[in-house]
């Protein structure tokens, strides 16, 4: 599974996640292996910062998120300090509001395709952001665990909104409520994620997958993330407009005339993601 690494790609100190960009491709570790990779004030503060680099850096063309060690991510740190039950009860309301809900939205919003690559068990939050990425690729031995119920809150971070548009209102209802693990085959058998592989072998595709991606036409692929992301709001008019008003900008990019003409010449594109 992906452990830490020292080598000379990684672009930042970070203490509780590694971000290394290399060939185009951004690796993202949530790194907090004893405590299952889950979320401290200084990782979301980590992520920020690393998300800063993505939008700034161009020749980022894709990133990738995993963690170290035998999980993917446990959600929230429940002995952070975020959570510490002082005297009064914490507001974890502005925990969401301040850390998770931008997380999500940014991802969502980045000027990249985002995959995330789990193994071991993505729980709580954990989950949420797996799903907030593109692609979501598990090896087999992976799980899905809507974690929230066990302690009496509800799935956030994205949870209630990702799980019923992908699997639909009685199985998202029955993960969220009754918190059972989902295994990664049945994630992918019930439309949850893109792909599944063997334990093995999931390095190796995600690192292909990445590859083939970093290579494509970047702003044509998150356009459309933002056209499938928006049409449950939409009529079919809205829809129809707004994707005119994407194939206006993209037609006038360089990648579409690069695709064109790489089409007529008979020859592979060579994409630059403008
Ligand atoms: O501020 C807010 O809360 C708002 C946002 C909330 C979003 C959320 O994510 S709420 C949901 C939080 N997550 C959970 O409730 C999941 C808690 N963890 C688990 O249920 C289990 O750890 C797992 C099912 C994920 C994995 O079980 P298992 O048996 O493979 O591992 P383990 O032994 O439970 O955990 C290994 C270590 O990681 C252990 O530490 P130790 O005893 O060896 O020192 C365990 O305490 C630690 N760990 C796992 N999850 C968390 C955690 N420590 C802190 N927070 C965690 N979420």
């Amino acid at each position: 599974m992906p452990q830490p690494s020292n080598d000379k790609n990684q672009v930042k100190n970070y203490q509780n996640i590694l971000f290394e960009v290399a060939d185009g491709v951004a690796r993202l570790t949530l790194n907090r292996p004893d405590k299952l990779n889950s979320f401290t004030g200084t990782m979301h503060f980590e992520l920020r910062d690393a998300l800063d680099s993505i939008q700034s850096d161009k020749s980022i063309r894709v990133l990738v998120i995993t963690g170290a060690g035998r999980a993917f991510c446990a959600g929230q740190d429940l002995a952070d300090p975020d959570m510490a039950m002082g005297t009064t009860a914490p507001d974890i309301g502005n925990v969401v509001e301040q850390n998770y809900k931008p997380l999500i939205l940014r991802l969502q919003n980045l000027r990249v395709p985002t995959v995330a690559m789990v193994h071991g068990v993505a729980a709580g939050a954990g989950a949420s952001l797996a799903l907030a990425c593109d692609l979501v690729i598990a090896g087999k031995s992976a799980s899905f665990l809507q974690a929230f119920s066990k302690i009496g809150l509800i799935p956030d971070t994205g949870g209630t909104w990702f799980l019923p548009q992908r699997v639909g209102m009685a199985r998202a209802m029955g993960l969220a409520l009754l918190a059972d693990k989902l295994p990664a085959e049945k994630a992918f058998d019930w439309g949850l994620i893109w792909q599944v592989t063997e334990d093995a072998e999931l390095v190796t595709t995600v690192n292909k997958l990445a590859a083939q991606l970093a290579g494509m036409p970047t702003k044509a692929l998150v356009r459309t993330r933002a056209a499938m992301h928006a049409a449950p709001n939409h009529t079919l008019e809205q829809q129809l407009t707004m994707e005119g008003g994407f194939m206006r900008e993209l037609g006038w990019s360089p990648d579409f005339a690069e695709g064109v003409a790489a089409f007529m010449e008979k020859r592979a594109p060579r994409f630059t993601g403008e």
